[in-house]
């Protein structure tokens, strides 16, 4: 099974590791490399008579292709700039930190987005999610939201160190915990909340996703979600087992259905809020 101890709520540090990997340092503005070791500044060359001819008839050139060129395949078509992404929207770009062709996706575009080849940014090459303040995003390995899948609540700047990695087909874009009760679920998705009917914080799981210690607090925000699980909401077709101690330990129930309260010991084998593992199938 497939321990983890990263909610998707929260951006965790291993975020930041991705981002500051080393890159090659561009060449320093205003030089370029002409010919065997030379360096020579940028467009301040010798003008010959030839180069002049050159210059005129690209300039000449350059004036047409402006003129022919359609108003439509200007700046807002730029593939590489999707701008922001809105307070429910999402954009996936195909290079970690956020580069390199884009797309943006919103709750409108849930359909469209179940078959990732069949739009621009293509099947499996999102590597990185830009998160509206108020989206989540649920990005899963195969078509139609199967496989594996993962929730996000935040900016990710490199998903290869995710359960998901750079497999994306398919995504859905719908509202964080704030919803609670209206949020629409995917079928593999489990939200699990800290306060009774839907509220507080929320640690968002998929079958498959267990976590043997809830106690795990290395996020930059650390809500502790150790014995105060209080409500849950599950999707179609996916089962959530609370444990009462760590590695699932001591007494455990299995919940199969959205409970608003997790109240009295009787009705579901551990105390309320004395959840210290769980594990999603
Ligand atoms: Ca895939
Ligand atoms: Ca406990």
């Amino acid at each position: 099974m497939f321990d983890t101890r990263r909610p998707g709520l929260i951006v965790d540090r291993f975020v930041n590791a991705g981002s500051t990997r080393q890159r090659f340092a561009p060449p320093p503005i205003g030089t370029y490399r002409f010919g065997k070791g030379t360096f020579m500044p940028r467009y301040s060359y010798h003008r010959t008579g030839y180069s002049r001819a050159v210059f005129a008839v690209s300039l000449l050139l350059m004036v047409i292709a402006t003129v022919l060129q359609p108003q439509s395949s200007l700046a807002a078509d730029d593939p590489n700039d999707c701008g922001e992404p809105g307070e429910y929207g999402v954009i996936v770009y195909e290079k970690p930190n956020f580069e390199g062709a884009c797309q943006s996706f919103s709750p409108q575009t849930n359909v469209d987005s179940e078959i990732l080849s069949n739009n621009r940014i293509g099947n499996d090459r999102v590597s990185s999610v830009r998160v509206g303040s108020a989206a989540r995003a649920v990005l899963c390995e195969h078509e139609h939201l199967n496989g594996v899948c993962e929730t996000f609540f935040r900016d990710i700047a490199n998903l290869d160190i995710y359960r998901i990695r750079i497999r994306t087909s398919s995504l859905y874009v719908g509202p964080d915990c704030r919803a609670g009760a209206q949020m629409d679920l995917v079928p593999s998705e489990a939200i699990l909340f800290t306060e009774p009917d839907y509220g507080g914080y929320c640690l968002a799981l998929h079958a498959g996703e267990n976590w043997s210690d809830l106690r795990a607090s290395f996020f930059d925000e650390s809500p502790v979600f150790d014995n105060s699980i209080s409500s849950l909401r599950l999707g179609t077709d996916v089962e959530v087992e609370l444990c009462e101690g760590y590695d699932y330990q001591g007494a455990c129930h299995v919940f199969d259905t959205d409970v608003a309260s997790i109240g009295s010991k009787d009705e579901f084998g551990p105390e309320p809020n004395t959840a210290s593992s769980v594990i999603v199938s």
